[in-house]
């Protein structure tokens, strides 16, 4: 690491002490920013990278809510708002027991290189809450979202800020918040994506995320003119996002064979197919069951509890061709990653946001993996909800095949992009250096153009 890189991260983890998940975002992008910054005395000179570690702005509020027995309760919400340099702060909302500062401060860097990428004019940022929707009663989860939004619906608008959903917000907690912030403002406007078809929302929207890493793995397959059919294939995941890369992956004839949540994985060594996948998407959208349920009405599948106190997580090892880690976080570690490599894997496409630790990113590299980070592979998500708001601002809805073929056009220029840079600083086939450095130079080009801010 050059000198310049190393006095900036020294400072910035003297200042983020204890949020270890922005520390390693930071980390991971300023190891390929170097590339370009030796490149850029401008950039280095405007001071821009000290400037995108630092958010513009950190909302933290109270959320006070009564639970179906008469409870006071008391969660803490936040909205990260970190560059505007592109366009308005947009961004999800998470929703998760763990969620605290650091948490989203992590999530909204990603989203700001993300963001640029789209080739779409969004700004970025992140919020949520600690709250825990998993045991709430609709009841109690609409209170929660309604006093939520009570807040935070100062801080939104059409132009200034544009929330989504993230993990444990979905089609349900949008409809809550949406709700509510029409109450409050009397406006119908587009200050909120990932709504309901009815009422403002994109065709494709839900499916966005995980169709988006599913064309993303594509984009990079082709380049070895290989293609997804016949390919077995592991999923993480059983939420939103790990629900339609099944349903891509099937689409393409490839075979997905495992799912999770927090509990343990499954693995259906027939493939989870339409009926299987149908069956699942009830499970977890309407019953709000666990994955673990899924071998009592598929017996020739296996569950796997989750064993917190293991150095791996068992579903890395089943041997397949590509992996679609969809969950969250850090869910591949260093061994896992070893372990993805030796039983076949040799594509990896991130639905989720930073799920591979930095020693897993250096083995895939190193091993010739296509590697696919999160900020690139799974920004179909924001981009559909970016075109959610252009349809919003005209007051049209465009069709099914229409937003798709937009979509599948966005993956395919990131995924160039990507490509281009890499190769342009010499690092050819390293899509994690082209997608850092290309989101960075959108943005850090709008920054010099706009003063110092
Ligand atoms: P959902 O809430 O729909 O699903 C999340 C899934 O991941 C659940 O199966 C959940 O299991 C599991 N999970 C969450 N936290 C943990 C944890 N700490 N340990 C183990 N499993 C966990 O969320 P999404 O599908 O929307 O999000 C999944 C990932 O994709 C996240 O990283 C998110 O940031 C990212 N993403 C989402 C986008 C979107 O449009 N929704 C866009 C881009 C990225 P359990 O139910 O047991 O908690
Ligand atoms: O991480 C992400 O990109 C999301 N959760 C989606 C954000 C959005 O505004 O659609």
């Amino acid at each position: 690491m050059g000198e310049y890189v190393r006095r900036l991260m020294a400072e910035v983890t003297a200042k983020n002490t204890n949020e270890p998940e922005f520390l390693q975002a930071v980390r991971e992008a300023a190891g390929s920013l170097e590339l370009c910054l030796e490149r850029h005395p401008e950039y280095r000179e405007a001071r821009v990278l000290e400037r995108f570690v630092e958010p513009e702005r950190v909302v933290t509020f109270r959320v006070s809510w009564v639970d179906d027995r008469g409870e006071v309760r008391v969660n803490r919400g936040y909205r990260v708002e970190m560059s505007s340099a592109i366009g308005p702060y947009k961004g999800g909302l998470r929703f998760h027991p763990t969620v605290y500062v650091g948490m989203l401060k992590f999530l909204a860097f990603e989203q700001v290189f993300k963001n640029a990428l789209t080739t779409l004019p969004l700004g970025a940022g992140k919020g949520g809450a600690d709250f825990d929707p998993k045991g709430k009663s609709e009841q109690e989860v609409m209170r929660f979202c309604q006093a939520f939004m009570t807040e935070l619906y100062r801080h939104l608008g059409a132009h200034t800020d544009v929330p989504a959903g993230d993990i444990g917000v979905g089609g349900r907690e949008i409809g809550y918040l949406f709700g509510q912030y029409k109450r409050i403002t009397n406006e119908f406007t587009g200050s909120i994506t990932g709504k309901g078809l009815e009422w403002g929302g994109s065709l494709i929207r839900p499916e966005a995320t995980g169709y988006g890493a599913v064309y993303f793995a594509q984009e990079m397959l082709a380049t070895r003119a290989d293609a997804l059919e016949g390919k077995t294939c592991l999923v993480s995941g059983a939420g939103n996002v790990a629900q339609y890369t099944v349903e891509k992956l099937l689409h393409l004839g490839a075979k997905p064979v495992t799912l999770s949540d927090s509990g343990g994985f499954i693995y259906d060594p027939d493939g989870i197919d339409e009926e299987k996948l149908a069956w699942v998407m009830d499970l977890k959208n309407v019953r709000r069951g666990r994955i673990m349920a899924y071998p009592e009405r598929f017996p020739n599948a296996t569950f796997t509890p989750a064993q917190p106190s293991d150095d791996h997580n068992a579903l890395w090892e089943v041997s397949a061709d590509c992996a679609f880690p969809s969950a969250t976080q850090n869910e591949i570690n260093g061994k896992d990653a070893a372990n993805l490599i030796s039983n076949g894997v040799f594509l990896v496409s991130e639905g989720a946001n930073m799920p591979t630790v930095p020693e897993g990113i250096d083995q895939f590299v190193t091993a010739g993996v296509l590697y696919g980070p999160g900020k690139a592979a799974n920004a179909g998500g924001v981009a559909v909800s970016g075109l959610e708001m252009s349809q919003n601002a005209m007051r049209l809805s465009w069709t099914r095949e229409g937003v798709d073929q937009r979509l599948q056009e966005i993956m395919r220029r990131i995924h160039e992009q990507c490509r281009d840079t890499a190769e342009e600083f010499g690092e050819a086939g390293n899509y994690s250096h082209g997608a850092n450095i290309a989101g960075f130079r959108k943005v850090a080009d709008a920054m010099l153009a706009q003063g110092v801010i």
